[in-house]
C-alpha cells in the first residue's frame, strides 16, 4: 500500500530539552509539502555537531530531531519537484545547495543562505513536518535524520548511484566530505608539504585522507586520546602527538620538529584554544590554518594580531568547500572507484535503537564513526 500523501507513523529519537537523553519515540512525519521530499532513512551516523547540539555548544531548538550524516531512499515528492524521484537514492544535505544566493551562484563559495546554521528548526514555510505526542518536534540542520523517514528541501538532498552501500556513503552527509574538502578545497594541500591535525575523530581522520590524497609528505597527527593514533597511522600519519606528554604548546613542540616548516594546519576540534594553537604552528608567513571545528556558539576569541601580521592566512570551511549538489554524486563515484577507503573511520555500526549507546561511545572515546541502521 502507498504511503504517498499521507502521515507516516515511525520511531524517532527525540531529544525533549538541552541535555535531555535521546528517546525513541512513535513520531508523525507529514506528507512532503512543495518542492519538498520524504526519505527512508537507511544508515545515519553519529557527529561530534549532535552531540554538540545536545549541550547547547550548537544552535537547536527542542523538542527536536537530530542527525545530518545520513543515506536514504525517496519515499515521495512534493508538489513541483524535478531532480528527484521515488527509489531514488539520496543523501541529505547539511548545506543545501539552492542554486540562487549569492553563495551558491559564486564559483568560490558553498555557503548556501539556506543552511540551518542557526537553529531555525523549520523547512521553508516556517514549519515542522514532525510531530510527537500533539506537538510539534523541529528539524535539525535541514536533514533530520535519527528517524526512519524525514522530510527535506529538494535542494537539501542529492541523488546518489544506486550501487553505493548505504551504512558507508552516508559518512559523505558530513565527516568525510567535511574533513576530506578541508585538505583539499580550503587548504589546498600541495605535494611534498607537512600539515599538522589537531583531533583524530571522524573529521580529522579524514583531513589525512586529504592531505595524503593531495600528496602531502609528512602528515603530523595530534590527539590527546592516544587510541586514536592506530587509526590515523593507518589513513596516512606519519607521526603523531599526545599534548599530555609535553609541558609547552604543540605549536612549539611542532617547530622544533619540522625546523619551523609546516605548510597547513587544521583543528577539528571545536576548541577555541587549539584553534589558536593551530594557527600558530603553521609558519609564521606562508602557512595557513583551517577551522573545521565548530566554535562553541556564545563564545569569543582572542588572539595576538601578530599571528596573521606576519603573513599567516586563517581560513574557515563548512562542508569542505564542497558545492554539495553538484559534487557529493562524484566524490561518491570516486569512492566507488576505491579512491579513497572509508573502512578505518567505521569502527561500530549498531542498529538505530542503540543510539544512546552510539553517543556514549563518542564520549568516551572509543568510537570514531557509529552508524547506526535501520
Ligand atoms: P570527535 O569528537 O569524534 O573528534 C574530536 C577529537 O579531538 C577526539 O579524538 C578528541 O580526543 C580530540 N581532542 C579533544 N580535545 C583535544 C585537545 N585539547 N587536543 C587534541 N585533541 C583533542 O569529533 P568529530 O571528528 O565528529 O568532529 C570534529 C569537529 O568538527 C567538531 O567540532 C565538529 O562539530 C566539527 C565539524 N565541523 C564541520 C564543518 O563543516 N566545519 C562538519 C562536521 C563536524
Ligand atoms: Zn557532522
Ligand atoms: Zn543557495
Amino acid at each position: 500500500m502507498s504511503t504517498s500523501g499521507k502521515v507516516i507513523k515511525c520511531k524517532a529519537a527525540v531529544v525533549w530539552g538541552l541535555k535531555q537523553p535521546f528517546s525513541i519515540e512513535e513520531v508523525e512525519v507529514a506528507p512532503p509539502k512543495a518542492y519538498e521530499v520524504r526519505v527512508k532513512i537507511l544508515a545515519t551516523g553519529i557527529c561530534r555537531t549532535d552531540n554538540n547540539a545536545t549541550i547547547g555548544a550548537m544552535p537547536a531548538k527542542f523538542p527536536v530531531i537530530l542527525g545530518h550524516e545520513a543515506t536514504g531512499i525517496i519515499e515521495s515528492i512534493g508538489e513541483g519537484v524535478t531532480t528527484l524521484k521515488p527509489g531514488d537514492k539520496v543523501i541529505p544535505l547539511p548545506v543545501p545547495q539552492c542554486g540562487f544566493c549569492p553563495g551558491c551562484i559564486s564559483p568560490h563559495s558553498n555557503y548556501c543562505e539556506k543552511i540551518d546554521i542557526i537553529g531555525r528548526g523549520v523547512l521553508a514555510d516556517g514549519t515542522s513536518r514532525f510531530t510527537c505526542k500533539g506537538k510539534p518536534v523541529y528539524h535539525f540542520m535541514n536533514t533530520s535524520t535519527f528517524t526512519e523517514y524525514t522530510v527535506v528541501e529538494e535542494c537539501a538532498v542529492v541523488k546518489i548511484d544506486a550501487a553505493a552501500p548505504p551504512e558507508k556513503v552516508c559518512l559523505f552527509g558530513c565527516a568525510f566530505s567535511t574533513g576530506y574538502g578541508a585538505a583539499i578545497n580550503t587548504a589546498k594541500v600541495t605535494p611534498g608539504s607537512t600539515c599538522a591535525v589537531f583531533g583524530l575523530g571522524g573529521v580529522g581522520l579524514s583531513i589525512i585522507i586529504g592531505c595524503k590524497v593531495a600528496g602531502a609528505s609528512r602528515i603530523i597527527a595530534i590527539d590527546i586520546n592516544p587510541r586514536k593514533f592506530e587509526k590515523a597511522k593507518a589513513v596516512g600519519a606519519t607521526e603523531c602527538i599526545n599534548p599530555k606528554d609535553y609541558t609547552k604548546p604543540i605549536s612549539e613542540v611542532l617547530k622544533e620538529k619540522t625546523g619551523n616548516s609546516v605548510e597547513y594546519t587544521f583543528e577539528a576540534i571545536g576548541h577555541l584554544d587549539t584553534m589558536i594553537d593551530a594557527l600558530a604552528s603553521c609558519h609564521k608567513n606562508y602557512g595557513t590554518s583551517v577551522v573545521v571545528g565548530d566554535p562553541p556558539s556564545s563564545t569569543m576569541l582572542t588572539y595576538d594580531p601578530m599571528l596573521l601580521f606576519t603573513g599567516r592566512t586563517w581560513k574557515g570551511c563548512i562542508f569542505g568547500g564542497w558545492k554539495t549538489r553538484n559534487d557529493l554524486p562524484k566524490l561518491v563515484s570516486d569512492f566507488m572507484a576505491k579512491k579513497f577507503d572509508l573502512d578505518q573511520l567505521i569502527t561500530h555500526v549498531l542498529p538505530f535503537n542503540k543510539i544512546k549507546d552510539g553517543f556514549s561511545l563518542l564520549n568516551k572515546g572509543e568510537s570514531i564513526r557509529t552508524v547506526l541502521t535501520f
